[in-house]
């Protein structure tokens, strides 16, 4: 037997892939885990007798002899099939696996004898190339479906992952007779009573990640009944919410806490994230279900997640230096000077009046200090900013100066004695009399 399968809680690129591939393997068997994401359930309630899937427990897996995996290469993901795959370890000769993904590389991915992994940003895509490039032909229903697969994995283009390849996908399903007006119907349903009231108690519940601030938003809940779309209701809240990341755990009746990671682009790997809780995913989107932990203990291995594969935004507090001090206008700069170097900072913030500002040793520096002290403060010539200006204005000072300058400024000895000659008291930094 020919068997097709793909993830556990099947979404539209799972299921067109399996379709696409059931095209190029003719005589091939879709067998799946018997879960889907409620917009695919509902879509198959309506094409059940066009798209025909059946669940792996009512199959015959001692039979495969060929396995065929879509959308997904990593054995935790595949419990469905796992007496096939064990099988496959003892005895490779008894199965031969083919892999099609899209998914970064993960520890406990498959050996499979055949694999066809791109970075696309569905699945879907890289079996309509193929299925085109063989001059298959793709009826309505068909690619519609197909479209369906690479709008839901790549936000109708939005998301980081599409590309071209997508969007050429795409446009030739649509000359292929794709109806966009069934898209809305199924990639974006209303949220019915439950997920509204679930939506709801998750807004409440979101708390920030210490130390993230409103970047990363963590939620836990206890459910007493699930409604169908948690997948869509945590995509609502973080479509409503402001963080750039939000995990939503959802510890279930039966003992098993469902967690799904939404983030925006290139800012918290969500995939790596959940890797280390046995679920899996891309940067921005992503989830898992963890088996034998409370609530509490899901919630705080996100925490430690979250702290170990993201870096803390830095804050303002992170570039300011601590205590600050002040200083008063007419206190002397050589003063301020020593202050500084005893302190041991390069800023200081100066009083004037009312006003605050900021000085600097560099400022204040010997330098600096001789040229304020010897009246050549900079306000009579400022730095030309432009390079060939500034060596213009560099060359005609030297030709000038020494004709033009106080010939006994430079030269008076208190100057020499000492560089932070005191000025006159009353004089402000910009008043300086010239000297000599
Ligand atoms: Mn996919």
């Amino acid at each position: 037997m020919k068997l097709i399968t793909s993830h556990e809680t099947a979404d539209f690129d799972a299921l067109a892939s399996c379709v696409a591939l059931q095209k190029l393997f003719p005589g091939s068997v879709i067998g799946l885990s018997g879960g889907f994401a409620s917009n695919v359930h509902q879509y198959l309630t309506l094409h059940s007798d066009r798209f025909r899937t059946q669940r792996c427990q009512d199959l015959d897996l001692s039979e495969v002899d060929l396995l065929m995996v879509a959308d997904v290469r990593r054995r935790g993901r595949l419990a469905h099939v796992e007496e096939v795959l064990g099988r496959a370890t003892r005895n490779p000769r008894s199965v031969r696996i083919l892999v099609w993904d899209h998914h970064p590389c993960a520890p406990d991915d498959l050996h499979a004898d055949e694999e066809y992994v791109q970075p696309v940003g569905s699945v879907t895509t890289l079996l309509v190339e193929e299925l085109r490039a063989r001059g298959t032909e793709v009826d309505r229903e068909e690619a519609t479906l197909f479209s369906l697969g690479i709008h839901e994995d790549t936000g109708s283009l939005a998301y980081a992952r599409s590309s071209s390849r997508d969007a050429m996908a795409l446009g030739w399903l649509l000359g292929q007779g794709a109806q966009p007006g069934l898209l809305q119907r199924f990639l974006r349903p209303p949220l019915d009573a439950l997920e509204r009231d679930l939506l709801v108690r998750l807004l409440e519940a979101v708390h920030d990640v210490p130390r993230f601030g409103a970047s990363i938003g963590v939620a836990g809940l206890e459910m007493a009944e699930v409604p169908a779309g948690l997948a869509r209701v945590s995509t609502e809240a973080f479509r409503i919410l402001p963080h750039d990341a939000l995990f939503c755990a959802y510890r279930l009746p039966n003992g098993k806490t469902h967690i799904i990671g939404r983030a925006q682009a290139n800012t918290v790997p969500v995939g790596v994230i959940l890797q280390e809780l046995g679920g899996g995913g891309h940067a921005g989107a992503g989830s898992g279900v963890v088996r034998d932990l409370s609530l509490a203990e899901v919630v705080s291995r996100l925490h430690t997640g979250v702290e170990r594969s993201c870096r803390r935004p830095q804050v303002v507090r992170d570039l300011m230096s601590s205590p600050v001090r002040t200083v008063t206008p007419d206190m002397p700069l050589f003063e301020l000077a020593q202050s500084l170097h005893e302190w041991g900072r390069a800023g200081r913030r100066r009083r004037k009046a009312r006003r605050c500002g900021l000085t600097s040793r560099r400022r204040t520096s010997p330098a600096r200090g001789t040229r304020v002290a010897r009246g050549l403060e900079l306000h009579g010539s400022p730095r030309p900013k432009c390079r060939a200006r500034r060596a213009a204005h560099r060359s005609s000072r030297s030709n000038a100066v020494p004709q033009r300058g106080p010939p006994s400024c430079a030269r008076r000895p208190e100057d020499r004695r000492h560089p932070f000659a005191r000025r006159p008291a009353g004089t402000s930094l910009r008043r300086i009399p010239l000297l000599g």
